[in-house]
């Protein structure tokens, strides 16, 4: 029998996004538990996130067989493992969590200056982020993009993987507020652009993006 996930998070793309994309690529049906943002302090998330049920009090979790996963990272590499979404040999893999730790990083500075509740230095590390941090990062990016052979697009050898995710997401989320367009940030760099418009296209990723609730972030 098919194993059941049940995967849970705010009404966010966000942490949980990336293993999202990569249950809609699998094909694998799963329950997309959504808590209210908006509501976090008081509403519901207030009352569960000491319950015992959530490992370190955050979400993403992944439930699956009788157990509970959390860290959005873990989760990922998790479904990605079983969902053919991961490189087989140990240096494409590590090759792969180089690529999705980076955009985690870079995740972390978005949501740190999302939280600031100082509005003028809120300010400030969202110019950083857009001005600074976003294009440094795509620079890195694309020069690691383009040590690859000249007919692959991915990160990680001539396959998808969960390190193509992590990208596309990260830049479909956080740059381009989740439209399917190619976000201004990388009319620069050719080979990132290809890489987002390739994982866009998958057409089960697409589906996806097309079903998917609309949420500010
Ligand atoms: N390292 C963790 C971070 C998890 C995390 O901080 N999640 C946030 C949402 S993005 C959360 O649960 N915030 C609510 C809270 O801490 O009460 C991961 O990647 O899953």
């Amino acid at each position: 029998m098919a194993p059941r996930y049940k995967l849970t998070y705010f009404d966010l793309r966000g942490r949980a996004e990336p293993t999202r994309i990569a249950l809609a690529y699998a094909g694998v049906h799963y329950d997309d538990v959504r808590i209210s943002w908006e509501n976090r302090l008081e509403g519901e998330w207030s009352e569960i996130k000491n319950s015992g049920k959530f490992p370190f009090g955050t979400v993403p979790i992944l439930e699956v067989d009788g157990q509970t996963l959390s860290q959005s990272m873990a989760i990922l590499r998790f479904v990605a493992r079983r969902h053919g979404l991961a490189p087989s040999e140990d240096i494409q893999q590590a090759k792969a969590e180089m690529f999705a730790e980076e955009v985690y990083r870079l995740e972390n500075a978005y949501i740190r200056a999302l939280l600031n509740t100082d509005l003028e230095q809120q300010k400030e590390q969202m110019n950083q982020f857009n001005k600074e941090t976003v294009p440094k990062a795509s620079e890195y990016l694309e020069k690691l993009l383009d040590k690859n052979y000249g007919d692959e697009v991915y990160c990680v050898g001539n396959k998808l993987s969960f390190a193509d995710i992590c990208v596309f997401a990260f830049f479909n989320t956080y740059v381009g507020h989740g439209e399917p367009a190619v976000p201004a940030a990388l009319e620069k760099f050719p080979r990132l652009r290809v890489l987002y418009e390739k994982v866009r296209d998958e057409p089960r990723i697409e589906e996806w993006l097309k079903k998917r609730p609309k949420t500010s972030l």
